[in-house]
């Protein structure tokens, strides 16, 4: 029997070259994949890096369904920073293009590769902002209160 749809939701950040164009390709390639459904996307925002160093970001949400597993999609996920030449030289380093799985279904997930929730992704309002305009159920009005402090611009 086929495996139910799960809820996903992604954050997509890039900070080096052409960021606002790599977060639309990752958009378009993230269409693509296999036995999922884009079901939609966030606006763009702009921030300087949070703790981190570089040019400023630019970041969005997207809510997709799939039927792939976690971990198959976090391997898709990361073919496509490598097409859009991530490096890795170090931790928080500036990037091409960064898919975080944020969220998928209601699953907890604790593993070396893959931690499910996202185990920063309530400190950083560069994700709860896209997120709470695609699904503001998903975030309280406290933990937006809680980062308001950082600034993040709507494009
Ligand atoms: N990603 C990080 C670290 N800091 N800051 C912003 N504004 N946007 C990001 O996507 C980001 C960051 C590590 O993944
Ligand atoms: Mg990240
Ligand atoms: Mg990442």
């Amino acid at each position: 029997m086929d495996r139910d749809l799960v809820n996903v939701y992604a954050g997509l950040g890039a900070n080096l070259g052409n960021a606002r164009q790599s977060i639309e390709s990752s958009i378009q390639a993230i269409g693509q994949l296999p036995e999922s459904l884009l079901v939609g996307c966030s606006s763009f925002y702009k921030s300087a890096p949070f703790q981190a160093k570089g040019p400023d970001y630019i970041n969005a949400v997207l809510h997709l369904q799939t039927r792939l597993n976690a971990f198959d999609l976090l391997h898709s996920f990361q073919r496509i920073e490598l097409l859009a030449g991530r490096e890795r030289p170090y931790l928080n380093a500036p990037r091409t293009l960064d898919i975080d799985l944020l969220l998928f279904g209601d699953a907890n997930i604790q593993s070396a590769w893959l931690q499910v929730p996202h185990p920063r992704m309530r400190d950083r309002a560069f994700v709860l902002l896209p997120l709470s305009e695609l699904a503001p159920g998903l975030v309280t009005a406290d933990e937006l209160r809680k980062v308001q402090a950082q600034v993040v611009n709507r494009l």
